[in-house]
């Protein structure tokens, strides 16, 4: 089987492949798991916006039918936003969903995959997966950890949630070799909050030196990708003490609940968006179109060009 069967390319993002164009990646669980509809494909649409007017040309990823798509029509958007029994699928899951033709949403994990076959270095999401609390019992720490040792592509989130253990996650991705960089600041971002109250290991302040830094890391052969920490613009934050109350309530609600895998994440959201009645998906959304900016200036650095 040849790799052309398998990705499907829509015009927009085809066009942009041959002129060798900046393209920035997106994912498509934070659009089936991580938000309600309709707000999931608004959003989806207003980041892909966000992209085109930085100058880059967006590729949203997802699974349909035995192929890869990179870059869907509205069309197909609408539907993906609106299905039901679509597969969450990280690396795990890749290979087994396109097999059987089903639908699926890419996690960070496999959408850095599915970048990567597609030529594309840069992707922009909202927060990654990690270290579960509780993991030393559980053993529950994302995927998305791992693939950064092993797929040369660029994140861009707004930090790590804090429904996750974040020193914890910040070991396991120093163990894996990952570089992890704030963006313009020295603390890790925590999603909601612009710091977790823990400095990041490393700080960049501009996109170009952030795409030098993915270039050097090729040209050294050094595999695997970096994770950029954005934080959250000031003026939508909810402050740590603020929103901590509700990551406890919707923490306890889970264990009591039994609730575990892959369910704990989409859980977990589902519960602190009804806990602030709603000011979290405002925040999510802020922060995916503000890293979705970031990431098309590090695209066009990694093309040679300026930021638009
Ligand atoms: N974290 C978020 N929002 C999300 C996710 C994580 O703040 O939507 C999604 C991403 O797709 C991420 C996945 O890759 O959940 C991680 O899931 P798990 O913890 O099951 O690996
Ligand atoms: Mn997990």
């Amino acid at each position: 089987m040849s790799l052309s069967n398998v990705l499907s390319f829509s015009p927009e993002v085809a066009a942009a492949s041959t002129t060798g164009r900046p393209i920035v990646a997106l994912e498509s669980t934070i659009i089936t798991h991580g938000m309600p509809w309709p707000q999931n494909v608004e959003t989806a649409r207003a980041v892909e916006d966000e992209i085109r007017a930085a100058g880059a040309v967006p590729a949203t990823l997802a699974l349909m039918a035995g192929r890869i798509h990179v870059g869907l029509t509205g069309e197909q958007l609408q539907t993906l936003g609106q299905a039901r029994d679509v597969m969450k699928v990280s690396r795990a899951d890749l290979a087994a969903c396109l097999a059987m033709g089903r639908t699926g949403a890419t996690t960070v994990a496999a959408t850095m995959i599915c970048a990567h076959l597609a030529g594309i270095s840069v992707f922009a999401t909202g927060g990654i997966g990690g270290v579960h609390r509780g993991a030393e019992l559980s053993f529950d720490i994302s995927a998305d950890l791992a693939e950064f040792s092993l797929t040369p592509v660029t994140v861009v989130g707004a930090g790590a949630k804090a429904i996750l253990d974040l020193p914890k996650t910040l070991e396991v991705l120093e163990t894996y070799g990952v570089p992890v960089i704030a963006y313009g600041q020295d603390d890790f971002p925590a999603f909601w909050s612009r710091s977790c109250g823990l400095k990041a290991p490393l700080r960049m302040d501009s996109a170009a030196q952030i795409a030098a830094s993915h270039q050097m890391r090729a040209a050294l052969g050094i595999a695997g990708g970096q994770f950029v920490a954005n934080p959250i613009p000031l003026d939508a934050e909810i402050p740590r003490a603020e929103i901590d109350p509700f990551i406890e309530q919707a923490l306890k609600e889970a264990a009591t609940n039994g609730i575990s895998a892959k369910a704990v994440t989409p859980f977990l959201l589902q519960r602190i968006f009804e806990l602030t009645q709603g000011r979290s998906l405002t925040c999510n959304i802020a922060l995916v179109k503000n890293n979705a900016r970031l990431a098309a200036k590090i695209a066009r650095a990694l093309a040679g060009l300026p930021a638009a």
